[in-house]
Formats: structure tokens, sequence, C-alpha cells
């Protein structure tokens, strides 16, 4: 319409009639709806939730707007929360989940720290009391002290909406914080008297993304310098390297660098590439290695366990700045995107190109796998798995005895495929989690592993499994135990056991009466089977028990000796292992 007004028209009329073109067309709405418009304009079709008289408003304006975003109710508050995690690991997308204050944040904390702790744009919904009464100590329904402050622990970005027209722009900026620089989650609070208010609401088109940060050229060039002239060239691949998986594979092959991945990282390089290491032969290179490339790592393992020393040069990308330099100051500090920085210096290797490592990287891999069969009975599982779950179908880890096996090495063939819990390796996190991400992603199948001790954290949500049709495939591995901890119990406690032996339900008369399938498999053959027939049902989740006796400890392969000198860390001199 501007386009067509004459160019006579004096400055101040034509702002007077946006003005009043913009009065037209904004709508009344309430804070809720205005957030549920918002939200819905930012790309979201879900929202995980369980509601509570603090957020009526709100799931009033959920229900109004049916028929363009679902929601997702679950049994407890971790659910939610766990589940809009794993939709965002799944996606690689922003979700959302929302719950009531005090007791209803503190149900949702773990995930939330795990997003933190994972890089996983999770927004989360709080409700809170009466807007005049925060910080008064009334003792209102879930008054909590200090929520704020509370949420401020645990995310970066936390702001309360206090009006209609402001809860456009926070969504806008939850959205941005989540995006922008290091992913993570926020949190938007919003008072029980304020979710009602309504006034009227211009349309609010969302802000454009945050350009990401410039390459720097000159850093990378002489990056590549160095790659070049390595003569034992290593790159790790962390979770923040998943988005980089094409350039990680191109530069892993002109360099014929092997990628270390484990758990976050796994998935970068197809574990089919003789070059993909994980751990136990990573432990072995990093010896080796006179040149690393570390992409979206802490390399919280290599660093703090395995050592370095002056000739060893690290060269990092990471999109935190303070990353780079937490552990030690690194040979070179590119920040930034993996992506185009992986790219540049594709570029400023040019047509660099070494002979294949091939055959001594088969041969090392097959010698590491004669190592590694020590772990036979979590191997057999796990290839009874890998031989039925499609290349990308998602396999959520878990902390128990054949997720740590899983890490080491279970077979990932793509990016984004195997979603482990990162630092915090919070027991029970796994199937809710995986919930959520089969919710996310109903094209794969996802399977979900769990001990007898994780799953019965959130098998409450089988029945939220159930209500909304998610055919998530369960195994609970069940020896009856906090088997990790009993272990550990036998062989460095003189066998003293406590608190590790755990009173089971029968797990598949428990499955099927909350309406799921189950069966139990006893061996792989038969575990095989049983996920043959898992895979095929669509719309009804299933879980298979496996009853399994000890096995054998995993922790040579992860807690693995110094190899290097000692190294300076910014907090003083690191113990070894
Ligand atoms: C939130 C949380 N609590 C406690 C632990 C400590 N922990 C690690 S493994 C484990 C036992 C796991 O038992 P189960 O799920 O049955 O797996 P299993 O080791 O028997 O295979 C425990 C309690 C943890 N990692 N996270
Ligand atoms: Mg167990």
């Amino acid at each position: 319409m501007a386009n067509n007004a004459p160019s006579t028209v004096a400055k101040p009329e034509r702002a007077a009639e946006r003005k009043r073109a913009s009065a037209a067309a904004a709508a009344r709405m309430t804070t809720a709806e205005a957030t549920v418009t918002a939200l819905i304009a930012h790309g979201i079709d879900t929202v995980y939730a369980l509601p509570g008289v603090h957020n009526d408003h709100l799931f009033d304006a959920l229900h109004k707007a049916q028929d363009r975003i679902r929601t997702v109710h679950t049994r407890h508050e971790q659910g939610a929360a766990y589940m809009a995690l794993g939709a965002a690991l799944a996606t690689g997308k922003p979700q959302v989940y929302a719950v009531v204050p005090g007791p209803g944040l503190l149900n949702s904390a773990t995930p939330l720290l795990m997003a933190h702790s994972m890089n996983a744009p999770v927004l989360a919904l709080i409700g809170q009391i009466p807007q005049a009464a925060i910080g008064r100590g009334f003792g209102h329904l879930h008054e909590i002290r200090d929520q704020a402050g509370i949420i401020a622990r645990l995310t970066d970005f936390c702001a309360r909406i206090r009006t209609p027209a402001n809860a456009a722009t926070l969504v806008g900026e939850a959205f941005r914080a989540m995006a922008g620089g290091r992913p993570g989650p926020a949190v938007l609070e919003c008072a029980i008297d304020v979710w009602g208010r309504s006034a009227p609401v211009a349309p609010n088109a969302p802000p454009s993304p945050l350009a990401p940060p410039p390459v720097d050229e000159d850093a990378v060039a002489a990056a590549g310098k160095r790659l070049a002239a390595a003569q034992h060239p290593l790159i790790v691949a962390g979770g923040g390297a998943q988005d980089a998986a094409l350039e990680v594979s191109e530069l892993s092959r002109m360099l014929q660098a092997p990628v270390l991945a484990y758990r976050r990282g796994r998935g970068v390089l197809d574990s089919r590439d003789p070059l993909s290491v994980t751990l136990p032969l990573g432990h072995e290179l990093w010896r080796e290695a006179d040149v690393v490339l570390a992409v979206g790592t802490r390399l919280f393992i290599p660093l703090l366990q395995w050592g370095v020393d002056e000739h060893l040069s690290i060269i990092r990308v990471d999109i935190d700045p303070e990353e780079h330099e937490r552990f030690a100051r690194p040979a070179a500090a590119l920040i930034g995107d993996a992506k185009p920085i992986l790219r540049s210096l594709i570029d400023a290797l040019g047509s660099h190109a070494r002979p294949s490592r091939r055959a001594e990287m088969e041969q090392r891999q097959a010698n590491m796998r004669q190592r590694l069969g020590k772990l036979a009975p979590q191997i057999g599982f796990l290839d009874a798995i890998r031989a039925e779950l499609p290349e990308d179908g998602i396999f959520v880890d878990e902390v128990t005895q054949i997720g740590f096996a899983a890490r080491l090495l279970f077979p990932v063939y793509k990016p984004h495929t195997f979603l482990s819990p990162g630092y915090q390796d919070s027991l029970g996190w796994g199937f809710a989690t995986a919930l959520g991400g089969q919710y996310a992603r109903p094209d794969v199948p996802v399977l979900s592993i769990s001990g007898d001790g994780g799953f019965l954290f959130t098998s409450n949500e089988l029945a939220t499994a159930v209500c909304h049709r998610i055919p998530l495939t369960t195994i609970v591995f069940n020896d009856g135990a906090f088997g990790n901890v009993r272990r550990i119990q036998q062989e460095h406690y003189g066998n003293r056991l406590i608190a590790s032996d755990l009173v089971n339900p029968d797990f598949v008369r428990y499955a099927q009466s909350f309406g799921a399938e189950a069966e139990r498999a006893r061996n792989p053959v038969e575990l095989r089977a049983a996920l043959k027939r898992a895979f095929k049902r669509r719309d009804v989740p299933t879980v298979i028990e496996v009853p399994v006796g000890p096995m054998p400890s995993p922790w040579e392969f992860i807690q693995m000796p110094r190899v290097r000198g000692a190294i300076e860390t910014t907090h003083g001199r690191s113990r070894g292992p």
C-alpha cells in the first residue's frame, strides 16, 4: 500500500496512516493466545505439557489453536520436558514444553539441566503465582522462592511475559537465544493473572535469526597449513559437529585423518569408514597425533585423562568463545559455526590428498574388535539391534551396560541417529526422551534401550505412549540390579553390596497393562525376531524385556591412562585418572 501513496503526502501523515492501519490489523488477544500465535509463527507444531490452574488460559489457547498446534500431555512434568528434549535432539529444531510453577518447574529441572549441557533448543513455558505477589512470600499455591533465580542457574535465557503484546516479543527473543551462538534451552515465565489479560496485539513477524559470526579466513588458512603439514592428524568430533558431518567426512578423506567420536559425536563419520573410531582406538591415535582438529567437542576425556605435550598442537572449532581455553590454550581457536568454518578449511586445503590409510586402519580396527570381544554379551545384543534398526533409525542410549558398550562399538551410520545423554549421564533419561524423539519423527523407528533401573524412572509415560499412539520400541535389559553400581561394589568394595539389588515388576505384564505390546526375548536371536515385529507396528508402543546376567565391565575401554605429558590447565595441573 505504502508504495502507491502519492509522493506529495507529508511524512507525519504517512506515519499516522501506518499506525491506523496496524491498529486495524491488531487483533484482541489474551497473553496466552498471543504466546500460542507466536509459537506457531516460529514453526512450533507441538507443546509437551502437563496442565494446572496457573496455566488454564494457556491450555484454553492451545485448545482454540488445535488445528495448528498439538498438545501432548504426559503423566509427570519430567516426561513432558524429556519428550521436548528428545524431539529437539531428533529433529534439530526447537521444541516447547509447558508446566506449572514450583513443583512443576522442579519436576522438569533434570531435563532442563540436560538440555543446557547438550545444547538443545528447548523452550519451557513455566507458570507463576499472581504477578503482584511474586517475591512476597505469601505462600500462594506452588509458590517457590525466587523462581527466576532458580531458572537462571539452569538456562541462559529467562524472561517473564507481562502483557499480550510483550508475549510475541519475548517468544521471538527466546527463539533467538536458543539458536544464536551456543544453542540451548530458554524459559518464559507468566503469572496466573497475566495469561488471561487481553489487549490488541499487532501481527508480529518472527525476527530474522542472528547472522552467523563471520569466518576468520586468515585463521582458517593458518590452521589449514598446520593440518597439511601434519604427519599424524586426528579429528575429534563432538555433538557440535553433527550438522557438519559432510565437511568432517570430506576433511577426514583429504587428510586421511581418523575421526574420534564418543557418545554425542557418534554418527558424524559413518562407522563403516575404517577412519571412524571410538574411545579405545582413539586413545592409541591420540598418543601418536601431532595435530588434532577438534570440532564441537569439549575434549574432556583427551585433555583431562589422556594428556597433551609440546609435540601436539590442537586446532579447535567451537561457536562458544569460552570453550576454546577452558582446559588449555589451543594452537588455533576458530570461533563460529562448524559447517562454514570446515568448508573454508576444505577450500584452504585445496587439492590436498594423501595415500590411503585403509589397509592400516582396517587392521587396527580388527585388532581393536578382538580386544573389545571381551564384551561379548553386550555385542551379541547390539548386533541384533543393528541388524534390525534401519540405517536412519534412531538409537537412544541410556546409562546401562548395553549403553556403555553401544557408545564404544554400536555402528552408527548417520548424524543425529545416536542420541546419547552427554556429560550429565542422567539415569532414566532414555525412555521419555526417546518417546519425544519418536513422536517428532514418526517417519523412522526409534529404539530406546534401558536397564531395569533406568526404565522405571519414566516408565509411567507408557500411558502417554499408548494415549498418543507413539510407536516407540523399548528394550529393557533386566539384571535385577543397578548392575553398574553392584559390579563396582563387587570389584572395588569387597563385595559389600548395598542399595544395588532391585525388585522389579513383570515388565511384560506391566507394559501390557498400559495397553502396550510386550514380549520377552531371552537371547539375541529372539531379540532380533521381536524387534522385527516391533518396528512393523506404527501406532502402538512395544516393550521387549530381555533378562540378562551380570555383564563384563567396559570401564577399561572408557577410563584409560594418561599417554602424553602432564597438562597445565587453566585450573592448575590436572590429576591423572
Ligand atoms: C540420575 C542418576 N542417578 C544415579 C546415577 C548412578 N548410576 C549410574 S548407572 C546406575 C545403575 C543403572 O542400573 P540399570 O538401569 O539397571 O542398568 P544396569 O547397570 O543394571 O545395566 C546408577 C544408579 C546416574 N547415572 N544418574
Ligand atoms: Mg539393571
